[in-house]
């Protein structure tokens, strides 16, 4: 049986065709402002096999120095662009949590890319669900407990497809373990984009 652990909701088909091509316009934009960049493992200064980028106040990096959240791009220097309002939109819709996100996290991924088995935890508000979007070729993803080592399950992720992780899935390890190459024509190119929407700080108490 696949049941997905608790509090991770996969949302099929939440984009229809027009959505993903709308989206897909906008995050051509993005990438055209704030460029797709290799990060490299903290440490060992091993090259991703995914390349990043990200919009918002904050985004996601990482280097030999480690992981962290960002108000500029490590490569151009300059803040990153807004995150699109459709995307804005959709997280009020799915994500049941009364505070706006920080950080979207653009990642991409030709056929060879993977992501390993980790863990979402650089954020401070763990509170706040992480609400993904899957654009173009599907992938195998998989997810398994809040523990390293714990049973895992695949899901096969296809473009329009939303994962809402929220409560105890917050912490799920997470990875992409291959991308099927040619299943989508809505990239120019095929390869897999992947869209993470994040609350990264607290929100003060009393403002929503
Ligand atoms: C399950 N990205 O950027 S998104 C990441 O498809 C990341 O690019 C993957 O994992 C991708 O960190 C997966 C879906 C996702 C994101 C966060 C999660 C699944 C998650 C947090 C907990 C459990
Ligand atoms: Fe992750």
């Amino acid at each position: 049986m696949n049941v997905l652990p608790r509090g991770v909701r996969h949302i099929a088909a939440c984009l229809d065709r027009d959505e993903q091509i709308a989206l897909v316009e906008e995050i051509r934009a993005v990438v055209e402002a704030a460029p797709l960049y290799r990060p490299e493992m903290p440490g060992t200064g091993k090259p991703f096999s995914v390349r990043m980028t990200n919009c918002g106040r904050l985004g996601w990096v990482s280097d030999r120095s480690g992981y962290r959240y960002q108000p500029l791009h490590p490569a151009t220097g300059t803040p990153w662009p807004p995150i699109p309002e459709r995307l804005l939109a959709l997280w009020r819709s799915v994500a049941a949590y009364p505070h706006p996100p920080e950080a979207c996290l653009v990642n991409h991924y030709d056929a060879q890319a993977r992501l390993g088995l980790h863990q979402d935890r650089d954020e401070d508000d763990l509170a706040a669900p992480v609400v993904s979007v899957s654009l173009g070729d599907a992938c195998r993803f998989r997810v398994g407990e809040t523990t390293r080592g714990g049973r895992t399950t695949s899901l096969k992720l296809v473009s329009g497809d939303v994962l809402v992780l929220g409560g105890e899935g917050r912490l799920a390890y997470h990875g992409v373990d291959r991308i099927y190459p040619g299943t989508s024509a809505l990239l120019r190119k095929s390869g897999r984009i992947n869209l993470t929407l994040r609350r990264v700080t607290k929100p003060e108490p009393d403002a929503s």
